[in-house]
């Protein structure tokens, strides 16, 4: 049952061994995806734009969309950069093929 001095050494050496190496690890940035208003994009565009890419149920979106009309911009939703990203173009990409103004940004959250 008696420790050797060598045993008493190597428990001192697990001691130094154990301690886990901390690395310093940042969460990703979120991006805010943001709608921006005009005067020539139909309102109801913009709602069923905000139904398609977002996910939002008609009221929200319509809460939404009233929000930019009003206010002069509104978030769509808070997503990863790649995801964000990926929406913005879905938007633009739908109000070109509807040859409406409308225009959308992303900006760090
Ligand atoms: N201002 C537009 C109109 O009166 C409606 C609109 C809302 C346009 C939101 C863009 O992001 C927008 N028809």
């Amino acid at each position: 049952m008696s420790e050797r001095p060598s045993d008493t050494n190597r428990d001192a050496d697990i001691d130094l061994a154990v301690d886990e190496a901390r690395p310093k690890l940042k969460r990703p940035p979120l991006y805010r995806v943001v709608l921006l208003n005009d005067d020539y994009t139909p309102m109801e565009f913009v709602v069923s734009i905000l139904e398609s890419v977002f996910g939002m149920a008609r009221t929200g979106a319509t809460h939404v969309m009233l929000e930019v009309h009003t206010k002069g911009k509104g978030i769509c939703g808070i997503y990863s950069y790649e995801i964000a990203e990926t929406k913005v173009a879905q938007v633009l990409s739908l109000a070109s093929q509807h040859q409406h103004p409308l225009l959308c940004t992303m900006e760090q959250s």
